[in-house]
């Protein structure tokens, strides 16, 4: 069976979006799995691979998601591949804390190269986003003996007990789901679409209000770490303007806190950059990452300045998963595939493309409030026309037409309203040109 990286990069419909295959499994999807689960599109995966994901019904649909920035070397990349099989047939778990194996040894040693900043790193490995953003709080307050973490608006940052603390938005992450850990502040977020104050002045006017209210409202030296997505994921896409993340990482540096870079969504070429905070030259104490890290198998990363990591007590930080071997070899594939094949170069020339197609849209379309973003990650913020009213019906239709047309397209956003692109960053040309040309259509028929 052809498969991965070598099925035909097309999009190709065969029936309607569900197709029946795909129809017998939702029924049975409902009556087996828990209700509390979301759905981005509504058909049942045989195979996917380069820019497509191919249904059980033979349709072949644009992937404009990539597993939300997990899969950015491809579904089944040839290295990924090999590396896992190799791994499986010689052993597929010890425990690190265990017996330890040279792949976790290895994918450290690759995060403290690759992550930003000259001074000697250290790494930890986990399963997850929310598992890695939780260490490095736990670490970061071990580090400085404070507990307060501060977040921001819009922020998503997991949905464990702590993540969810973090994470801003109420439904449908939070709802009912409390009490929530203490400990977490919320700080403006410096969104220049939806800013208040003067729009030519947003990251200084953010700073300012961010760096008031921690003094005020926490006392800046109980601070153990500002944690921030360097561009926001499930938040909306929202872009901090050049100045709010070096001016955090100073006030942290200035202030014995440290400044912690959750780049599970924006990292591993997905910006143009190996990570998103590269793009200004700033140094994070701790760098989280997951998604993009495992060519789609479940691994996190935690990796910051060596005397920070090594904070934790013996035993202190761990887990029966946390860097498990099969992982660890899929991430060393993933790592060479992104490297060897320049795929941050990649996803920069992608976002040439992405930014001229949404830049149009958005002369085209009165439903388009806002296009923002870099590289391989880039979206629009949809509103009701003349207004900067949430268009939420625009983005279901704009969506529900994408499906139907072949094309999978991602949702995000506080207010509900924004169309997030996240292709893999091994998608040809033509086929992004192709998604694209559907979205402008898709964006029409929401219009009209
Ligand atoms: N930090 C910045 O984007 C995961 C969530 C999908 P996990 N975002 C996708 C969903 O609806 O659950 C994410 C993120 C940022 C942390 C996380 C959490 O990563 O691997 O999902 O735990």
């Amino acid at each position: 069976m052809t498969s991965g990286p070598h099925i035909p990069q097309e999009r190709r419909l065969v029936t309607a979006i569900p197709g029946p295959k795909s129809q017998e499994w939702l029924a049975r999807r409902s009556e087996a799995t828990s209700a509390g689960l979301g759905m981005a599109i509504p058909v049942f995966v045989a195979q996917a691979g380069g820019g497509v994901i191919v249904d059980i019904d033979g349709n072949s649909i644009i992937d404009m998601a990539a597993g939300i920035a997990t899969v950015n070397v491809g579904n089944s990349a040839d290295r990924v591949v090999e590396n896992v099989i190799a791994q499986v047939q010689s052993f597929t778990h010890t425990c690190f804390t265990v017996a330890p194996y040279s792949g976790y040894v290895e994918v450290c040693e690759a995060l403290n190269r690759m992550a930003p900043g000259t001074f000697k790193k250290k790494s930890l490995l986990v399963n997850s986003g929310a598992e890695a953003v939780e260490n490095a709080v736990k670490i970061a307050r071990a580090y400085t003996k404070r507990a307060a973490v501060v977040v921001f608006e819009h922020a998503y940052h997991g949905r464990t007990n702590l993540t969810m603390a973090m994470t801003a938005k109420n439904i449908p992450y939070k709802e009912g789901f409390g009490p929530f850990a203490p400990e977490v502040y919320r700080m403006p977020m410096a969104y220049p679409y939806r800013w208040l104050g003067d729009k030519n002045n947003v990251a200084q006017e953010a700073l300012d209000m961010v760096l008031h209210k921690i003094e005020k409202e926490i006392g800046a030296h109980n601070v153990a770490a500002i944690v921030i997505e360097p561009i926001q994921g499930e938040g909306g896409f929202v872009v901090p303007p050049k100045g709010f993340l070096p001016g955090l990482a100073a006030f942290a540096k200035a202030n014995g806190a440290l400044f912690i870079a959750d780049e599970v969504q924006t990292g591993f070429a997905r910006t143009g950059k190996m990570f998103a905070v590269e793009d200004e030259g700033v140094e994070p104490d701790i760098v989280v990452t997951a998604k993009g890290i495992g060519g789609g198998l479940p691994l996190g990363g935690i990796t910051g300045r060596a005397e920070v990591m090594d904070a934790a007590v013996v035993s202190g930080v761990g887990g029966t998963f946390g860097g498990n071997p099969v992982a660890c070899a899929a991430a060393l594939g993933a790592f060479a595939t992104i490297e060897e094949d320049g795929l941050a170069a990649k996803a920069a020339h992608m976002g040439e493309i992405i930014g001229a197609a949404l830049a149009k849209m958005k002369e085209k379309y009165a439903i388009v409030g806002d296009v923002r973003g870099r590289g391989a990650m880039q979206a629009l913020e949809l509103i009701i026309p003349g207004s900067d009213e949430p268009n939420t019906k625009a983005m279901q239709d704009a969506v529900k037409y994408c499906q139907q047309h072949g094309v999978l397209v991602l949702t995000a956003g506080t207010y509900s309203n924004v169309i997030r692109l996240l292709p893999p960053l091994v998608m040809p040309d033509a086929l992004l040109i192709e998604a694209l040309g559907i979205l402008d259509d898709a964006l029409a028929a929401a219009s009209a």
